[in-house]
């Protein structure tokens, strides 16, 4: 695609999101840095990780958001000299009542549970729009503070919808990008919010000069609302508002390829499979991983395992299932109940199956580290993906990207945005629990060669359209949307 601005004219790339990417603990008489997990955050920091390959080259990446530390813990890290990494940190810090109406409110109680297809989990509350409207703000503010002629400003997700509008309004000239990590639901479910939050929600992403989503469904739903809510037209992929046409476009969101392929031979992942495998005796592996939501499907997944040892016994014995589900939102009420829900499930079907010499569960509420995720990917024979809605579902592409000895099944939720570049795996509703117990047969009986074939041409698919490719794409595509903006004008 021909670039209408030399990549490099950018001056500074800000990212910016409701979380940092970082926490900053004190451990005795020093502060620690930590990474972050979360799919936002990884993707975006292996992408500025693997920036040598990007053909963009900022002068510096400042990265904007909601700091999880004090401001005196953030002082004295500043004042230690030490580095961030390969990016600028800008922290803010918004009023704890304002950050609970925004972040456990608005963001987490209404649009997340709506976007994901859970309306009866969504809460309308009024003081919670007000908090959003005001955390959106604060950032506004700051960033117009920063802000200087050639900076970039790339918005990212559903926290900080009415942020590019609010933007705009300050910088008018601001290049300003928007990427959505999560779906964006069909028109009949997102009219449900109440009026002026829906358009002011449009209205806010609209304020960007290119709006991103993971999927060709998600980009279709959002010019559907717009088209009915705000009665403005799309064409050929362009939202047609007077004097600035507002580009739109799908860019599925991918990992760092070679990092996770490469960690099959890293030795600490080596000496973690091997522990594994020891521990198996033989066994055939299952395993899944995910952040503690409803979205993502454990309870059915648990109910899809039942059924298929329901059904085979000769099964019994041989198999372990290892579900390790990360702590997550948890000052939020509906995901502590989830939790308790998904416990008593797995204690109830270990105690309907297991036996002296064998537990088909094994559940780790913890997180873990890369090492030991990179192990767990490459010694299971199955991946057991199953949510029930999910943006894009980076796991998918790592399970894959790890699978250097080209083994393995990946059994996925035809409703993650990932199901739509990985045509190969085997798909299944995650509502059918008997369909989900006939694929974890079919892949424990898959052929190997069958499963190479398989796992090739996805592998082929995410090194082509990797992390780096993922977010050059969506500058290239930012910059000629801003020039094709300009040109408009003169005309
Ligand atoms: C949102 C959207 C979209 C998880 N547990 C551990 C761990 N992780 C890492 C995974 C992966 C990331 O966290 C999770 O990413 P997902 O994409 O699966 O899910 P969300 O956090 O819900 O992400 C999602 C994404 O944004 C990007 O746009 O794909 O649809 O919901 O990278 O590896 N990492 C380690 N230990 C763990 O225990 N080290």
């Amino acid at each position: 695609m021909p670039m209408n601005l030399p990549p490099n004219s950018m001056k500074r790339l800000f990212i910016i999101s409701n979380r940092l990417p970082i926490q900053l603990v004190r451990q005795e008489s020093t502060v620690q840095l930590l990474e972050s997990a979360g799919g936002l955050a990884t993707a975006l920091k292996s992408y500025l990780q693997a920036q040598d390959r990007s053909s963009f080259e900022p002068d510096e990446v400042v990265w904007v958001g909601n700091a999880d530390f004090s401001r005196e813990l953030w002082e004295e890290f500043q004042q230690s000299k030490r580095s961030t990494g390969t990016f600028k940190i800008e922290p803010l810090w918004l009023d704890d009542d304002v950050n609970d109406g925004f972040y456990n409110g608005l963001s987490n109680s209404t649009i997340w549970p709506l976007f994901h297809y859970f309306p009866s989990f969504a809460e309308f509350k009024e003081p919670n729009w007000q908090a959003y409207q005001q955390a959106n703000t604060v950032f506004a503010d700051r960033l117009a503070e920063l802000y200087q002629p050639d900076d970039v400003l790339w918005v990212q997700d559903y926290h900080l919808m009415l942020l590019p509008a609010m933007l705009r309004e300050r910088c008018p000239e601001a290049t300003i990008g928007f990427f959505l990590h999560i779906p964006f639901p069909s028109f009949e479910v997102y009219r449900m919010l109440p009026n002026r939050w829906r358009e002011g929600l449009l209205q806010g992403m609209l304020g960007a000069d290119l709006i991103g989503f993971h999927t060709n469904d998600y980009v279709q739903h959002f010019e559907k609302s717009v088209q009915r809510l705000l009665g403005i037209e799309s064409k050929l992929r362009f939202v047609q508002i007077p004097n600035r046409p507002v580009r739109v476009d799908l860019f599925p969101i991918s990992i760092d390829y070679e990092r996770f392929n490469s960690s099959y031979r890293l030795p600490g992942v080596m000496a973690e499979r091997e522990a594994i495998h020891q521990q198996l005796q033989g066994n055939k592996l299952l395993f899944s991983v995910d952040r503690l939501d409803y979205t993502k499907g454990v309870l059915n997944r648990l109910q899809g395992y039942e059924k298929f040892l329901e059904n085979h016994p000769e099964w019994h014995g041989k198999i372990n299932f290892v579900m390790v589900v990360v702590p997550s939102r948890s000052e939020i009420t509906s995901y502590g109940e989830r939790k308790q829900m998904i416990e008593e499930n797995i204690g109830r079907i270990n105690g309907r199956f297991a036996t002296v010499s064998w537990q088909p569960l094994v559940y780790q509420y913890r997180s873990l580290s890369f090492e030991q995720l990179c192990a767990y990917y490459t010694a299971c024979d199955v991946a057991l993906i199953t949510p029930i809605r999910d943006g894009m579902n980076l796991v998918a592409k790592e399970f894959i990207a790890s699978r250097q000895d080209e083994q393995g099944v990946l059994i996925l939720s035809e409703v993650a945005g990932a199901a739509a570049e990985l045509g190969e795996a085997l798909l299944i509703n995650p509502t059918d629990r008997v369909g989900m117990a006939l694929a974890i047969e079919e892949a424990l009986s898959m052929p190997v060669k069958t499963q190479a074939e398989r796992i090739k041409r996805m592998q082929t698919r995410i090194r082509e359209y990797d992390v780096v490719q993922w977010a050059d794409d969506f500058l290239t595509q930012l910059f000629n949307a801003k020039a094709q903006q300009n040109q408009w004008e003169v005309r």
